[in-house]
């Protein structure tokens, strides 16, 4: 029998001897690579940390002692080890099991996650409560190079080293973020692992003191715990000791031997805060992944032999490749356009301009607050800042839109990927919340294109644009109407686009969801309503001459968003509509209920939600033939 066939849980992987964990970490690495290339998910990172998910549950007494993962993206061997395993196949998908440590699917999951850089500050929360409460057991985070580089890491190890209780970091140090990892700390740790006196030192140790039988590992724990002051002398890691973390490594973070040595040890002999350093491969023991870690940081559905995605023959260019193309063009011909991304310039498609533009390129790491607030001060110096973020990572930068950016009216474009419904990556990463949280900022621009020619046209209308911050919202995934043309032309503010004219009732879309608004509006036409339809294109201003117009001209008024119903485009316009004295009963609002989405498929999502092109004739039907039923 297979090993990995015996573990339903850590109890069971702790019965295993020690020589076993080598094979069982490579029966893991084979399952999950045959389902992963079948489901797609965050492969490289989870290959690489294998190994740290058998010795952590091996060494710890897990779920009483806490394990808390940052991201949770590379956490797929703890899902398999932790009695997922037969669940495995249903990864991500719709009704499945999470592609992220989730609370409320297993009580070995002590925290939910999917955004980085958490993982300390909420095992510190962890440790504190169990201190407070006086329960004895561990608490570990463990987190990777491109998170601890994220300013949230440094507020919790700085509390950390004040708070002073026990705690462990571990730190796997794969030299990768998405793309390579950047930045200083990043050069820090590199040196760290590569400072040839220490290694030379420890090297001569380890093997001296592994050569004396029996004494061995009793001097190698007197070693760990050498006196501080010559520790620091030859020891790295002196940062995080400056900071009251003591520092283990840098150990090799595929070796079970030595990661259960050091995790014993760090568990059974120390006190206080302490981080080891395990240095991994990221896509480990699958060499297409080891060679080209970016591309197989996230997969979709892939063949294992040659690496190569399952996918359609045709496609189109995503919103992402047009936003990355139109803005190569302009900063052609614009030298004040410099671009910000934070760690993702592959996702949001300013790789090529980072090839074409390296000078006016910042990719600033994990740091969306930094992000936004680095693009302020470049605002102040006469540059025109276009920081490119996922919907769901920019609601950790709000702050810095509200004070940094736009009390000052300062005009910084923010163009906001990923908004909408993302599918599989679920609720962490669903980008459902950034026009009612936007619409509430004073004076901002809000746009949201239907397509890639028009998200062309919001580029070239925020680069006119000079009277405060603009936002342009765009969803995951293809355009509908393929390559754009070389249309420059910026658009007039804020007036909305009528599509299709009709009667009695008008559909108003906000962005992407034009293209269900047009599906639905065929489907109605079969039943002799013709609404008109409307493209909002902007969400803040309001054009108000467009809309006294259209509900003077409609007695109906239908809006639909791919985002939350609450605060969003619809109530905008319900808002507009009750200054304006007109009735709320004129008006149904179709967006997104008030609750966090699941994971699956997008279409399956939307089926469950009542918000399928076909659900959403039948409600315009009901609401056109026998009154208001409200919002939906
Ligand atoms: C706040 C936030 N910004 C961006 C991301 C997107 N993201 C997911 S994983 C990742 C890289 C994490 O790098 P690291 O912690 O070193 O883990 P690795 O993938 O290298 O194992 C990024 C940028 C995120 N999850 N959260």
């Amino acid at each position: 029998m297979s090993l990995i066939a015996s573990i339903n849980g850590p109890d069971d992987l702790r019965k295993l001897p020690l020589d076993k964990l080598p094979a069982l970490a490579e029966e893991i690495r084979a399952f999950m690579l045959e389902h992963v290339s079948q489901s797609g998910g965050h492969l490289a990172s989870s290959l690489g940390a294998v190994e740290l998910a058998v010795a952590l549950h091996y060494c710890f007494d897990t779920p009483r002692d806490k394990l808390v993962w940052d991201v949770g993206h590379q956490a797929y061997a703890h899902k398999i080890l932790t009695g997922r395993r037969e669940q495995f196949g249903n990864l991500r998908r719709f009704g499945g099991i999470s592609g992220f440590p989730r609370t409320t699917e297993s009580a070995y999951d002590a925290v939910s996650v999917g955004h980085a850089s958490t993982s300390i500050s909420a095992a510190l929360g962890l440790a504190m409560g169990r201190d407070i409460k006086k329960e004895k057991h561990a608490v570990v985070a463990v987190i990777g190079d491109g998170s601890l580089s994220g300013g949230l890491s440094f507020e919790g190890m700085n509390n950390l080293g004040s708070l002073s209780t026990n705690m462990i970091i571990v730190v796997n140090d794969n030299k990768m973020s998405i793309s390579k990892n950047v930045g200083a700390l990043s050069r820090y740790l590199t040196r760290v692992i590569t400072d040839k006196r220490y290694k030379r030192l420890k090297d001569e140790v380890w093997e001296l003191t592994g050569r004396l039988a029996g004494l061995g590992s009793r001097i190698r724990t007197l070693l760990h715990s050498i006196d501080e002051t010559a520790k620091h002398f030859v020891i790295p890691g002196k940062l995080f000791e400056d900071m009251g973390i003591r520092y283990f490594g840098p150990v090799d973070g595929h070796n079970i031997a030595e990661l259960t040595e050091i995790f014993r040890f760090v568990k059974d002999h120390t006190n206080g805060p302490v981080l080891v350093h395990a240095v991994t491969t990221k896509g480990k023991g699958y060499s297409f992944a080891e060679n080209d870690a970016t591309k197989y940081h996230g997969v979709s559905k892939f063949s294992l032999d040659t690496g190569d995605p399952v996918c359609s023959p045709e496609k189109k260019p995503s919103f992402s490749d047009v936003f990355g193309a139109t803005l190569v063009e302009i900063a052609a011909h614009r030298k004040d356009v410099v671009a910000i991304t934070a760690a993702m310039p592959d996702g949001t498609g300013l790789s090529k301009f980072a090839e074409t533009h390296p000078k006016r390129f910042f990719d600033v790491g994990i740091a969306e607050e930094h992000a936004v607030t680095f693009a302020a001060g470049l605002a102040l110096a006469g540059l025109k800042p276009v920081v490119a973020l996922y919907s769901t990572f920019l609601q950790r930068a709000f702050d810095q839109v509200v004070h940094d950016v736009a009390l000052d009216g300062l005009n910084v474009t923010f163009c906001i990927d990923r908004a909408g419904l993302v599918g599989e990556d679920g609720p962490t990463h669903h980008g459902t919340l950034d026009l009612s949280f936007l619409r509430t900022i004073p004076g901002a621009l809000i746009m949201a294109p239907a397509n890639g020619a028009e998200l062309r046209r919001m580029l070239y209308t925020a680069m006119d644009y000079t009277a405060g911050p603009v936002f342009i919202r765009y969803p995951r995934g293809c355009v509908p109407d393929g390559l754009p043309d070389g249309e420059r032309t910026a658009l007039e503010i804020p007036e909305p686009e009528i599509v299709v004219s009709g009667t009695g009732c008008a559909l108003v879309c906000a962005g992407d969801a034009l293209s269900r608004g047009r599906a639905a509006r065929e489907i109605l036409e079969k039943l002799g309503v013709t609404p008109t339809l409307v493209n909002a294109r902007f969400v803040k201003p309001l054009s108000a001459a467009f809309y006294t117009k259209l509900f003077a001209r409609h007695e109906r008024v239908v809006t639909l968003e791919s985002n939350v119903l609450a605060a969003g485009f619809g109530s905008a316009l319900l808002e507009f509509a009750a200054d304006a004295g007109i009735p709320a009963t004129r008006m149904l609002r179709l967006g997104y209920p008030d609750c966090f989405l699941e994971h699956g498929g997008n279409a399956l999502i939307l089926e469950k939600h009542g918000l399928a092109p076909r659900q959403i004739a039948d409600k315009i039907l009901e609401f056109v033939r026998r009154g208001n039923i409200g919002a939906q």
